[in-house]
């Protein structure tokens, strides 16, 4: 026996992710709905072998369904969110709209899997920023083992995180580069970003630092360890999929290097690529399509006395949005909605 899953933004990048993961992993669904705006009313979707056409959000029962994975914005979360979780549908919700909701758990599957039983709270479940996502998968091993007291982070964000209109833009920048007529003058960022780095994501905060660097924060103190003191710059470049970060942790305790990467070898969800060689490291191209966090050039930091640098890589559209959003799905019929 299987569950009645809703997948509300199923025409988008993290949408269609979503299907494809459920199908991949072969989620135990009896029936499955593709929900969209009437705009994309009709739409086709892939789910594994079959195709699903969209239906309206809008006029949408959830009395029945067991879980609704949210993949819209803040705003259409806000409006059909409260509606699912009345009818007894569970919302398992992509938008930053509930994360900071001190009644609503926000969960990676890795690092605070008890923080599920909290779903009943408001029967909604918040899933992280992409860019927190795989941070915590690689700081908790870690924390566990030695503590961490500060993480200085710097991230390499691609293009896919700001939607199709941000893959989008890159597309046709680029091609400009080359032959301007091709300009669709598309300016979903504030500057160029082909052949370009912008130190901007998100809206800017009153001390300086963008809403992206204040996420990364408050959300690993909410999912790993409030005391965890995190700073953070975070920048687009051109990388259609594929977050990068270059992450800089102090520990309480000494931890040897490595002592670290045998830690992070057997940490849940991570894969460690880490030979000191030409190529012997994971770049976000390659990560593409995969499930794993990838760690590479894991190595001590000299500089204080208990110190690791490292680089962490994963597809932000999967463990980043869909895939944490699945894993959470499968936590919660696990541990809490449990079939037949
Ligand atoms: C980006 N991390 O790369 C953002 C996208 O809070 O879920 C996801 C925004 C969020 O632009």
């Amino acid at each position: 026996m299987g569950y009645r899953i809703a997948i509300v933004g199923a025409t988008g990048n993290v949408g269609h992710e979503m299907l494809n993961i459920l199908a991949e992993r072969a989620f135990p669904v009896d029936e499955i709905v593709a929900l969209a705006s009437r705009r994309s009313l009709g739409t086709e979707v892939s789910f594994g072998e079959k195709t699903l056409k969209t239906k309206d959000l809008d006029a949408f029962d959830f009395t029945g369904w067991d879980m609704a994975l949210f993949a819209v914005g803040s705003e259409a979360t806000a409006k059909y969110a409260p509606i699912a979780a009345k009818a007894g549908c569970v919302v398992i919700d992509n938008s930053s709209l509930y994360r900071y909701d001190s009644q609503i758990p926000l969960i990676v599957p890795e690092v605070n899997p008890e923080a599920i039983h909290d779903y009943k709270n408001k029967m909604i479940i918040a899933n992280p920023n992409c860019s927190t996502a795989q941070m915590v998968v690689a700081l908790k091993p870690l924390h566990d083992r030695a503590r961490i007291k500060r993480v200085v982070v710097s991230t390499y964000q691609s293009v896919s995180g700001a939607g199709k209109e941000g893959m989008d833009a890159l597309w046709d920048q680029t091609k400009a580069v080359y032959n301007p007529t091709d300009n669709t003058g598309v300016t979903k960022f504030t500057k160029q970003i082909a052949f370009n780095v912008i130190p901007h994501i998100d809206v800017f905060m009153e001390d300086g630092s963008t809403k992206e660097e204040w996420k990364m924060v408050v959300e690993t103190k909410k999912i790993v360890d409030p005391k965890i003191k995190v700073t953070a710059t975070c920048v687009r470049v051109p990388v259609f999929v594929g977050h990068s970060e270059s992450i800089n942790i102090e520990f309480e305790d000494f931890l040897d290097e490595e002592e670290a990467r045998d830690i992070l070898r057997e940490a849940p969800g991570v894969m460690v690529i880490d030979k000191r060689e030409d190529g012997g490291y994971v770049t976000p191209i390659e990560c593409v399509g995969d499930f794993a966090t990838f760690i590479s050039r894991i190595r001590q930091d000299s500089t204080i006395d208990n110190g690791i640098n490292l680089w962490c890589v994963s597809d932000n559209l999967r463990k980043g949005a869909a895939l944490n959003a699945v894993q959470i799905a499968e936590l919660l019929g696990r541990e809490c909605l449990k079939k037949g």
